[in-house]
C-alpha cells in the first residue's frame, strides 16, 4: 500500500493543527510542523527507506518518537495520536484554519462558544451576526471572515510541483505495468513544470482490450470516481488531487500528448497555424481533409505545421512559436549540465550534515564544486555564523580541500542583507571568502523604493557575488516583496554579480519570467539547491524545470561552468 511522504506530512500537519487548537506545548507543535515540512520536501519516499531497513532518525528533524509514528502510519495506515485527537475534537475543524484570519486561538473560541465545527457552520454564524458577539472578534472581523469564506469557496486548491511529483511518479509506474499499456505520460501543467498544478492529466497509449481504466479507478489511493468510460476517467485521490486519464491508440499518442500537455493558449495558437495551411489538429492527429497525416509522435505534430519540436516548458504562448518558426528555439539547460551548487548549508548552522558528508554527496551528484553558504549571525534562530565561527569553518574547508579528490568546497556565506542594505558581516571577514551570497530574510514590507535601494546597495558592496532567492516569495505562502526586479538585474549586470534560481520546492525563486528578463539583460543565473541535507540535491530538478520555463540555456547558467571558469567569473575586480 503506497504511503507517500506528502500523506505522512499531512498527518503531521493535522496533528500540529489539532494540538494548536487544544493549546498544547508550542515546542511539541513545532516538532510536528518541522517534520511535515521535511517530509514534504524529501526527495526519497520514507516508505521505501523503511522497506530497505534504513534508519529514519538519520533524517533531519526526525527523532525516535517521530520515526516511530512514521513506521506506524506506513505499516498500519493509521496514527493513534491523530485518532485520539479526532476523538477529542470535531473532524472537520482544521478546515477552519484555512480561512485567512482564523488562527488556532480563534478556532478554539468559535468551537467552544458557538459550537462552530465546519465552514458551513462558520458561514451561518457570520451571516447571523453571532461572531461579532465573541470577545476579541467584533464586527470588522466578522465581515472579514464572511468575505474570506466566499473567496475560499471559489478557490480550487493547487499542489506544489514537488508534491504533485510524488503522486504523478507513482501513478505513472502503476499504469505502465498494466497489461496492454504501451506508453504513459503525465501531461498538463505537470509536464510543463509549472510551480503548482491544478490537477494531473495522464495520457496512455493502450490496446482496446487493456483493463487500464478499470485498474486506474481502483488504484488504492482513489477516494472518489468522478467519471469513468471506455477511454477516459477522472478520479480524486485521498490527498485531494484530481487525476484525469485519457487512453488512446498508439498511433494517436503524440497528438493526444500534445493536446493534453497544453498550455491551452499554446494549443490554440498551433491550431490556428494549422488552419491557415488547411490542416485540422485535434487529440487524435493532424488531418488534411479526412486523411491523417501526423500524430504518432509530438514531433510529427509540430513537423506538420512546419515547426521543430517545442519542449513542454516553453509551451505557454510566450513567443515560443515565433522563435520555432524562425528556427531559433533555445537549447534549454539540462540537469546534467550543472557542474556544482553554490548554495549549501551544513550542520554548523541549520543544515543536517557535516562538511565532509555534503562534499561526498556533491561528488556523488557528479559535482566539481560546492559553495558552503551558512547563514550569518543576524539569523540567530538558524545559529548564524559570527566572524570567529566563519573563520573556523574556512580553516576546516581549507583542510578538507587539501584532502578531497574530485570536488572543491568554495568558502562562502549566505550573508544577511540588513534593512539599510549593509551586510551582516564586516569586509575584513568577507575578504577571505571565494564568493559572497547575499539574501533578504527580514523587513519584507518595505516600500518598493526602499526595498529596491536596499538590494541595490547590497550588490554595490565590493565583495557581493550572488543574490539568493531574489524575490523572497514562498509558493502559496508569501508573495514576493515589492522591489524593481529589472533595476536589480541591471545593477547585477553593472556590478558583475549574479542572481540565484533557488530550487527549493517552496521557493523556485527567481520566477520563470524573471529568468527570461535576466537572460535578456545578460546576467547569469545560478541554479542552487539551498541544500540543508545530503538529500536536497535531488530538488535541483525542479529548479532546472523552472529555468527551462525561463528559456535558460546552458550558457545562461553560472554553475554549468567548470571550476576554473567559475573562479574567474566570481573573482570580482573591485571597483
Ligand atoms: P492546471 O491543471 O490548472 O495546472 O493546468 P493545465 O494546463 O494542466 O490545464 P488542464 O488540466 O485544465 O488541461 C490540461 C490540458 O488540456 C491543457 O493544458 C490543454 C488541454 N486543454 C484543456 N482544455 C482545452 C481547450 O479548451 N482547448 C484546447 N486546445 N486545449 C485544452
Ligand atoms: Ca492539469
Ligand atoms: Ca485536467
Amino acid at each position: 500500500m503506497p504511503k507517500h511522504n506528502a500523506d505522512i506530512a499531512a498527518v503531521f500537519e493535522e496533528i500540529a493543527d489539532l494540538l494548536e487548537i487544544q493549546g498544547a506545548n508550542p515546542f511539541r507543535i513545532r516538532a510536528y510542523r518541522n517534520a511535515a515540512r521535511i517530509l514534504s520536501e524529501l526527495s526519497q519516499e520514507v516508505s521505501r527507506m523503511l522497506e530497505k531497513g534504513e534508519d529514519l532518525t538519520e533524517l533531519p528533524g526526525i527523532g525516535d518518537d517521530l520515526a516511530g509514528k512514521i513506521k506506524e502510519i506506513v505499516s498500519s495506515g493509521h496514527c493513534s495520536l491523530l485518532d485520539r485527537l479526532h476523538a477529542e475534537l470535531p473532524p472537520a475543524i482544521t478546515e477552519l484554519l484555512k480561512i485567512p484570519g482564523l488562527g488556532p486561538k480563534r478556532v478554539k473560541a468559535l468551537y467552544h462558544d458557538l459550537d462552530v465545527q465546519t465552514i458551513e457552520q462558520l458561514h451561518r454564524a457570520a451571516r447571523d451576526g453571532r461572531i461579532r458577539e465573541l470577545p476579541g472578534f467584533g464586527e470588522k472581523t466578522e465581515s472579514n471572515i464572511l468575505q474570506a469564506i466566499e473567496v475560499h469557496a471559489n478557490q480550487a486548491q493547487r499542489f506544489k510541483l514537488a508534491v504533485a511529483a510524488q503522486y504523478a511518479e507513482a501513478l505513472e509506474k502503476f499504469l505502465a505495468a498494466i497489461p496492454g499499456v504501451a506508453r504513459v505520460t503525465v501531461a498538463g501543467s505537470y509536464r510543463r513544470m509549472r510551480e503548482t498544478v491544478g490537477d494531473l492529466d495522464i495520457v496512455a497509449a493502450a490496446s482496446v482490450s487493456s483493463p487500464v481504466v478499470q485498474r486506474f479507478t481502483s488504484y488504492d489511493e482513489v477516494t472518489e470516481i468522478l467519471s469513468a468510460g471506455s477511454t477516459r476517467a477522472s478520479v480524486i485521490l485521498k490527498c485531494g488531487l484530481q487525476v484525469d486519464l485519457r487512453v488512446v491508440k498508439e498511433e494517436c499518442y503524440g497528438a493526444a500528448l500534445h493536446y493534453f500537455t497544453g498550455s491551452k493558449a499554446h494549443n490554440i495558437a498551433i491550431r490556428r497555424m494549422a488552419q491557415q495551411s488547411g490542416l485540422k489538429i485535434n487529440e487524435y492527429g493532424v488531418f488534411r481533409n479526412d486523411t491523417r497525416i501526423a500524430g504518432e509522435t509530438e514531433g510529427s505534430v509540430y513537423a506538420a505545421v512546419g515547426l521543430s519540436y517545442i519542449p513542454p516548458e516553453l509551451r505557454e504562448n510566450r513567443g515560443e512559436i515565433a522563435v520555432a518558426k524562425a528556427g531559433r528555439l533555445p537549447r534549454l539547460v539540462e540537469q546534467s549540465d550543472l557542474r556544482g551548487d553554490l548554495h549549501v548549508h551544513t550542520k554548523a548552522t541549520d543544515g543536517h550534515n557535516s562538511l565532509r558528508e555534503m562534499a561526498q554527496a556533491g561528488l556523488a551528484n557528479g559535482f566539481e564544486y560546492l559553495a558552503i553558504t551558512e547563514h550569518s549571525r543576524r539569523l540567530a534562530f538558524a545559529h548564524g555564523l559570527d566572524p570567529l565561527r566563519l573563520a573556523r569553518q574556512c580553516d576546516e574547508i581549507d583542510q578538507l580541500n587539501a584532502e578531497l579528490k574530485g570536488i572543491t568546497l568554495l568558502k562562502s556565506i549566505e550573508v544577511d542583507i540588513l534593512e539599510d542594505g549593509s551586510l551582516d558581516l564586516p569586509d575584513s571577514v568577507l575578504a577571505r571568502l571565494d564568493m559572497v551570497v547575499g539574501a533578504v530574510h527580514s523587513n519584507f514590507n518595505l516600500s518598493r523604493a526602499k526595498q529596491t535601494q536596499r538590494i541595490l546597495r547590497a550588490m554595490q558592496h565590493p565583495y557581493f557575488t550572488l543574490l539568493a532567492h531574489p524575490s523572497g516569495r514562498l509558493i502559496q505562502r508569501r508573495a514576493p516583496y515589492d522591489a524593481d526586479m529589472l533595476q536589480i538585474i541591471r545593477e547585477a549586470k553593472n556590478r558583475g554579480c549574479f542572481l540565484e534560481l533557488n530550487a527549493h520546492p517552496e521557493r523556485l525563486d527567481l520566477l520563470d519570467t524573471q529568468c527570461q528578463m535576466a537572460k535578456e539583460e545578460g546576467v547569469l543565473i545560478s541554479i542552487n539547491s539551498d541544500a540543508h541535507s545530503v538529500y536536497d540535491f535531488a530538488n535541483l530538478r525542479f529548479g532546472v524545470g523552472q529555468a527551462r520555463r525561463g528559456w535558460l540555456e546552458k550558457y545562461d547558467v553560472l554553475n554549468t561552468r567548470p571550476l576554473k571558469e567559475l573562479r574567474r567569473l566570481i573573482s570580482r575586480t573591485m571597483s
